[in-house]
């Protein structure tokens, strides 16, 4: 079992997208549970590729693509972790600050507040305060999601709350930050109402401030 779960992680490091796919879809018809196959596969094979990338041993268009071989066995995952009959339980805009392009634990999160039963409203990458402005005004949300990866572009989640506050949309939404720099300290620093490191507690975090 675990054995297909270190060669999910290899694959996905060497970028092999057709390669992850397959296994993924083998570690499910082998029973493994979708949740496991996520943190034990995909994310430990990602993370690797982040050590690699931080060492200087891995560049950018390395990372690109095992970044692109991470969706594919995401893609095979989704129908899974979205599956459900549970009615509406919020509306969610979620999107990556300005400046910032990665994408990969924002889609995660997507997906597994699709799975929850909330509907989501997914922005897409390097969005601007104003886009948020205007999608809150547009969807109306329960929740609005940053993420951000960067150091240098978390300084737009305060941005953008401070341009939802501007417009005069502060008080009708709860905001909620995450990405790997950002932390508790920092939502409460720029004004945000919680903080969830990964995507499981961002659904619990979710529930509880759309409920
Ligand atoms: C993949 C990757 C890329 C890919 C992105 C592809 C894509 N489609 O996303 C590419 C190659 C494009 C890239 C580019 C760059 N990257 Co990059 N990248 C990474 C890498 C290796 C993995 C990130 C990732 O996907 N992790 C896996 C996911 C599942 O984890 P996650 O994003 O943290 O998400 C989880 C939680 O944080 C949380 N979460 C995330 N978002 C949200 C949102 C909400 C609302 C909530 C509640 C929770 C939540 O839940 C998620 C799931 O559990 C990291 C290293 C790392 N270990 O983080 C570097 C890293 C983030 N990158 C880095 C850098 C420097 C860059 C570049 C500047 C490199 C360059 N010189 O060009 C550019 C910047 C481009 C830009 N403008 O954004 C640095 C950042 C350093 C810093 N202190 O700011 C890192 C840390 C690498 C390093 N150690 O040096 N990168």
């Amino acid at each position: 079992m675990a054995d297909i779960l270190e060669k999910i992680a290899s694959n996905l490091y060497s970028g092999k997208a057709e390669e992850v796919a397959e296994l993924v879809q083998k570690a499910l018809d082998q029973e493994m549970a979708p949740a496991e196959i996520l943190s034990g596969g995909l994310i430990a094979g990602m993370d690797e590729v982040g050590r690699d990338f931080k060492a200087g041993d891995l560049f950018v268009p390395e990372v690109l693509i095992a970044a692109r071989a991470m969706h594919a066995g995401m893609d095979v995952l989704r129908p899974l972790l979205t599956e459900s009959d549970v009615p509406s339980a919020g509306k969610y805009v979620i999107g990556t600050v300005q400046g910032d392009l990665h994408d990969i634990g924002k889609n995660l999160v997507r997906m597994m507040l699709e799975g929850a039963g909330f509907e989501m409203v997914d922005l897409g990458t390097d969005v601007h305060p104003d886009a948020f402005v205007d999608a809150v005004r547009e969807h109306q949300p329960n929740i609005v999601g940053m993420s951000a990866l960067l150091t240098t572009t978390m300084v737009n989640m305060k941005t953008t709350v401070e341009a939802l506050e501007e417009a005069g949309l502060r008080d009708s939404v709860k905001i909620m930050i995450g990405g790997a720099p950002v932390t508790a300290a920092f939502a409460e620093e720029v004004g945000a109402d919680a903080y969830a490191p990964d995507a499981a507690s961002a659904v619990d975090l979710a529930r509880h401030l759309a409920g």
